[in-house]
């Protein structure tokens, strides 16, 4: 299906900064913020609730069920800790946040992350298992790495992304 606009992944380990991302390339762009987790939630896409690691078991098959007749049609920024379960035809650009370790583990430990649930994000953080799903899921010339570190990336990863946003509908224009 061709679009008008484009689809992006915001991807990376838990704290990385993917919400605070899509709100503000959400607000700056209109393309609509799909968190995942929520639409997880909301729409039962589960086999139930993970006490340990305080988190839903997700479906992936009534996941993609239910995502199938809007992100197709273009405009979304998917918000998720995982990539490679959505189709690449889905696909336009895939942004992978990066965090320093040290910095990570302060915002999970504000979170109240399970000891074991920090460790093992902190751990996925360094081996960089997320970014290594990326390649794996998707053609390199469509997976970006950027920092996460400080409030200024933000800002200027949300300007980068824009900008790239432009450029895509100019050569998907017509
Ligand atoms: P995620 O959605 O990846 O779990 P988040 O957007 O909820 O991450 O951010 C986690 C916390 O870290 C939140 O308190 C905001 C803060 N944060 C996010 N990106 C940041 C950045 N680039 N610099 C400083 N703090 C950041």
């Amino acid at each position: 299906m061709s679009r008008t606009q484009p689809n992006i992944i915001i991807t990376g380990t838990p704290g990385v900064g993917k919400t605070s991302h899509c709100e503000l390339l959400a607000t700056n762009t209109g393309l609509k913020h799909l968190s995942i987790n929520q639409i997880v939630k909301d729409r039962g896409c589960h086999d139930g609730w993970d006490a340990e690691y305080k988190s839903w078991i997700v479906d992936e098959d009534k996941l993609l069920d239910s995502l199938e007749a809007e992100v197709p049609t273009g405009g979304y920024i998917l918000d998720w800790h995982a990539c490679d379960l959505f189709p690449e035809s889905w696909i336009d650009l895939v942004v992978v946040l990066r965090t320093e370790s040290t910095k990570l583990y302060d915002r999970l430990k504000a979170r109240n992350y399970p000891e074991k649930k920090l460790q093992e994000n902190l751990d996925s953080e360094i081996m960089q298992v997320l970014l290594e799903e990326a390649r794996e899921g998707f053609d390199a010339e469509i997976v970006v790495q950027l920092r996460s570190d400080e409030v200024s990336d933000l800002e200027g990863n949300v300007e980068r992304i824009e900008a790239w946003i432009e450029n895509w509908k100019k050569d998907n224009s017509g």
